[in-house]
C-alpha cells in the first residue's frame, strides 16, 4: 500500500485542506499562499497536458512550492468519482476555467455539496458564471481583465493604455479569491453551510479601479492618464528623475507641502485661497498646479537620489528611491527582514525566491516542499482515498490517471 500525503504542522492554516484545478497564476495564487500559511493542499493537473507555468522554469518553483501534486482527469466517470471521494476530505475548492465550465459538465455545486455540505467552492472566470451568454464562456488573461474591466484604460501614458506589468489583474484575481474564500471559510466552520463564491476577473479590478471612476458616476469628469509617472491628480505625487536615476514622493499633508515648497522657494502660493493654510494635497486641477510641476522636476533633476533621500527625511515627506532589483536584493532592510530564502528543488537544484510574506507572529508560515514533479502523489492521494494498488494501475492505464513515474 502506498503512503499517504502529509504535510507538517504550521502557520494559520493547520488542519485545512484546499484542492484546486487551476494553471497560471490567478487561480494557483490563493491556492498556494494558503499553502504557505499552512494549509494542505492539492494541486489538480490535467492528464492532457501539463498546466503551462511548468515551462517558467524558476516561477514555477516559487508559485507551486508547498502543494502536493494529484494529475487526474476529473471529467471522466472514473476520475470524476475520485474527485468527489477528494471533496468530501476538503475544507476549499478553487477552480478557474472558462465561466461554467463544471456545472456545464456535471459538477455542480449542489453536486459538490451532497458529497461535502460545508465545501466553500471558488469559482475564479474572466467574465463570472452567469451573465450574457456571449462572454461567460470565453477565456480571460490579465490584458483581457484589464481591458474589459476599465483598469487597462487608466494605467500608462497619456496617449497609450499600457498595462500594469506583471500581471496584475492575476494577482488581484487571486487576492480576491483567497480573501473571499477566508472569509466563507469562518462561516463555513461556525455554521457548518458552505459556500459558493463567483469570481470574476474583470469585476476583481473593477473592484480596485474605483478611485478616479466613481467621479465619472457622479460628475462626469473623466482624469487623463497619467504623463511620466504622475498622479493624474495629485501635484508633487508620483515618479521624479533626478541627476542619477529615479526617485517617488507622495506630498500630502500640510507640514510636508510646506515643508517643500518653502525649500523649493515656492512658499509664497500657501496662504493664498486657492491654496490655504492647512491643505493636504494640492489638487492637479488647481491654477498654479502645473508650474508646480514643472518646478518640481527641475528641483530634482538638479539633485542626487541621495540628496533627495535626505531631504524627505529631514521633512518628513513619504518619498524613496526607485529600486533596481540588484539594489533591492542585496538592501539591507531587505536583508533584515529575510525577505529572500533558497530551497532545493525536486533534483536537488538550488533555487533562490521570495521568502514566505506576511509574516505571522505566533504561527509564522514556511516553505516545506518544493514544486512537485506532475502526479507526483497521485498514487499516495488515491490510496488515502480508499484505492487499491491494482485500482489505481488500473487507472494509469486507462490514461485516467498520471504518476511522475510513468
Ligand atoms: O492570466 C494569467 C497569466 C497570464 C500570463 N500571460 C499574460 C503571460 C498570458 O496573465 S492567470 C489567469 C488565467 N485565467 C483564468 O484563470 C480565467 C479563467 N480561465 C480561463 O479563461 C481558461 O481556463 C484559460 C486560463 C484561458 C485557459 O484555457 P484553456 O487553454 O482552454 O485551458 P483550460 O481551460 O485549463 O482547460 C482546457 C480543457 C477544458 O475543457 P474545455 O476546453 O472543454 O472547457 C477544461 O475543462 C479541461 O481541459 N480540464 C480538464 C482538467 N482540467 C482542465 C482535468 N483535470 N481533467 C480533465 N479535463
Amino acid at each position: 500500500m502506498t503512503d499517504k500525503i502529509e504535510t507538517p504542522k504550521f502557520g494559520p492554516l493547520t488542519g485545512v485542506r484546499v484542492v484546486f484545478s487551476a494553471m497560471e497564476i490567478a487561480g494557483p495564487f490563493p491556492a498556494q499562499m494558503m499553502a504557505e500559511w499552512g494549509a494542505e493542499v492539492i494541486w489538480i493537473e490535467n492528464v492532457a497536458y501539463a498546466d503551462t507555468i511548468r515551462v517558467q522554469e524558476f516561477y514555477s518553483q516559487f508559485s507551486r512550492r508547498n502543494l502536493h501534486s494529484l494529475c487526474l482527469n476529473i471529467f471522466s466517470d472514473d476520475g470524476k468519482a475520485a474527485f468527489l471521494k477528494l471533496i468530501e476530505t476538503a475544507d476549499v475548492f478553487i477552480e478557474s476555467s472558462k465561466g461554467p465550465a463544471f456545472s456545464r459538465r456535471g459538477i455542480t455545486d449542489d453536486l459538490l455539496w451532497q458529497h461535502n455540505p460545508a465545501l466553500v467552492i471558488a469559482h475564479l472566470s474572466g467574465y463570472g458564471q452567469w451573465g450574457e451568454d456571449k462572454y461567460i464562456n470565453l477565456p480571460s488573461y490579465d490584458h483581457i481583465a484589464g481591458a474589459f474591466s476599465g483598469f487597462l484604460i487608466q494605467n500608462g501614458e497619456k496617449d497609450q493604455p499600457i498595462p500594469p506589468f506583471p500581471y496584475t489583474g492575476d494577482y488581484i484575481s487571486g487576492m480576491t479569491v483567497l480573501s473571499s474564500v477566508l472569509a466563507a471559510l469562518y462561516n463555513a466552520k461556525a455554521t457548518g453551510k458552505g459556500e459558493s463564491i463567483d469570481v470574476a476577473m474583470y469585476e476583481a479590478l473593477l473592484r480596485v479601479g474605483q478611485y478616479y471612476m466613481v467621479d465619472y458616476f457622479n460628475n462626469g469628469k473623466l482624469y487623463p492618464r497619467s504623463t511620466r509617472g504622475k498622479d493624474p491628480t495629485q501635484v508633487g505625487c508620483g515618479v521624479y528623475k533626478c541627476n542619477d536615476g529615479y526617485i517617488v514622493m507622495d506630498l500630502v499633508g500640510w507640514k510636508q507641502i510646506q515643508g517643500m515648497l518653502t525649500v523649493m522657494g515656492e512658499d509664497h502660493l500657501l496662504g493664498s485661497d486657492d491654496y490655504p493654510e492647512g491643505i493636504q494635497g494640492i489638487r492637479a486641477d488647481s491654477p498654479a498646479a502645473d508650474y508646480l510641476e514643472e518646478k518640481l522636476d527641475q528641483f530634482f533633476a538638479g539633485r542626487s537620489i541621495e540628496e533627495c533621500e535626505a531631504l524627505f527625511a529631514e521633512l518628513v515627506v513619504a518619498g524613496t528611491r526607485v529600486l533596481t532589483i540588484p539594489e533591492l536584493e542585496s538592501h539591507p532592510h531587505y536583508v533584515a527582514r529575510n525577505n529572500f530564502i533558497e530551497w532545493q528543488t525536486q533534483d536537488g537544484d538550488t533555487v533562490k525566491g521570495l521568502n514566505v510574506t506576511p509574516k505571522f507572529k505566533n504561527n509564522p508560515g514556511k516553505v516545506w516542499r518544493p514544486m512537485p514533479k506532475r502526479g507526483m502523489d497521485s498514487r499516495s492521494i488515491m490510496s488515502e482515498l480508499g484505492y487499491s494498488d491494482s485500482d489505481i494501475a488500473s487507472l494509469i492505464e486507462q490514461g485516467l490517471l498520471k504518476t511522475d513515474d510513468q
